[in-house]
C-alpha cells in the first residue's frame, strides 16, 4: 500500500523534470526548424509553455512551513503538481483567444460550458495559487482581524467552533478535494467542501456553496501524505499553525467591499 501511494509523487516529480527539460529545449529547436534568420523568441518562464497562465513563485522558501508541511511535499506540490495544472491549462486554452484572453476567475464562473480540462486545470491553478498565499511560516500568520473574528463568532459561535467545523468538513470530503471558508453573496460565512479541483467560484458548484474563498485547505493526499500518511485529521489540526490570518482578513475585507 505504502509503495502505491509513493508512486504518484515520484512519477509526478519525474514528469515535472521532463517538462522542464522539454521546455528548456523547445525554443532553439523551433527557431532552427522554422526560421533560421529570425531572432530567437523570448524564452518562456520555466515550466510554462507558451500561454497566458504562469506558475507563481512560492511566497516563502520550500522549507518555511516545516514542520507542519515538509519541504519535499512543498517542492513536489508546487514544482510538479501545480506546474502540471498550469501547463495543462495553457494547453487547454491554446488557440482559443476567447478563453486565453480571459481572467481565470471569469472562466471559472462559466466553467460548466467549457472543456473539462479547463475545469480541472483552471481550478487546480486557481486553488494552489490561493493556497500558497493563505499560508505563512509557523507563528507569523497573525490573528483574524476584528471584523473577520466578529463574523466568524456570529456565524459559527466561536473561533474554536469554526475550526472544528472546518476540520470536520475536511475529514468528510471523500477522496480528493478542498475544504473552504467562504463569504456567500448573502453576507454569511460558510464552511464548504468541493471534490477534485472544483472551487466555490465555479458555476458547477451548488448555489448554496458558492462564494468568495477566505480560507482553503487542500485535502488531496499529495498535500500531506509524506508527513501524515493516512492521518488527514492530524494534518487538518496542525494546519492552523501555518494559516495566514492577515491574508484571510484582507480577502474577507475585499469580499465584503465587493458586495456593497
Ligand atoms: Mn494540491
Amino acid at each position: 500500500m505504502a509503495r502505491a501511494h509513493r508512486a504518484e509523487p515520484l512519477t509526478c516529480r519525474v514528469l515535472g523534470l521532463l517538462t522542464v527539460v522539454a521546455v528548456g529545449l523547445a525554443p532553439p529547436v523551433a527557431a532552427q526548424g522554422a526560421a533560421p534568420q529570425a531572432p530567437a523568441p523570448p524564452a518562456p518562464a520555466v515550466g510554462s509553455p507558451a500561454g497566458p497562465f504562469r506558475l507563481p513563485d512560492l511566497p516563502y522558501p520550500e522549507t518555511a512551513l516545516a514542520p507542519v508541511i515538509d519541504a519535499e511535499t512543498m517542492r513536489l506540490h508546487h514544482g510538479a503538481h501545480h506546474r502540471a495544472y498550469v501547463n495543462n491549462l495553457n494547453a487547454a486554452v491554446a488557440g482559443q483567444p476567447a478563453l486565453a484572453g480571459q481572467p481565470l476567475e471569469a472562466l471559472l464562473a462559466r466553467v460548466s460550458g467549457l472543456p473539462k480540462a479547463v475545469r480541472d486545470n483552471g481550478g487546480g491553478h486557481w486553488n494552489h495559487d490561493f493556497f500558497w498565499r493563505i499560508m505563512a511560516p509557523p507563528g507569523t500568520g497573525g490573528e483574524p482581524s476584528p471584523a473577520l473574528r466578529a463574523a466568524i463568532e456570529r456565524d459559527f459561535g466561536s473561533l474554536d467552533a469554526f475550526r472544528r467545523a472546518f476540520e470536520a468538513a475536511g475529514l468528510r470530503q471523500f477522496g480528493s478535494g478542498w475544504v473552504w471558508l467562504i463569504l456567500r453573496p448573502d453576507g454569511q460565512l460558510a464552511v464548504t467542501s468541493t471534490p477534485n479541483q472544483d472551487n466555490p467560484l465555479m458555476d458547477v458548484v451548488p448555489e448554496a456553496e458558492r462564494g468568495t474563498p477566505i480560507l482553503g485547505n487542500d485535502v488531496w493526499e499529495h498535500a500531506y501524505y509524506l508527513t501524515y500518511r493516512n492521518r488527514r485529521g492530524e494534518y487538518l489540526q496542525k494546519w492552523w499553525d501555518v494559516v495566514n490570518w492577515r491574508e484571510a482578513s484582507r480577502r474577507f475585507a475585499a469580499a465584503q467591499a465587493a458586495r456593497r
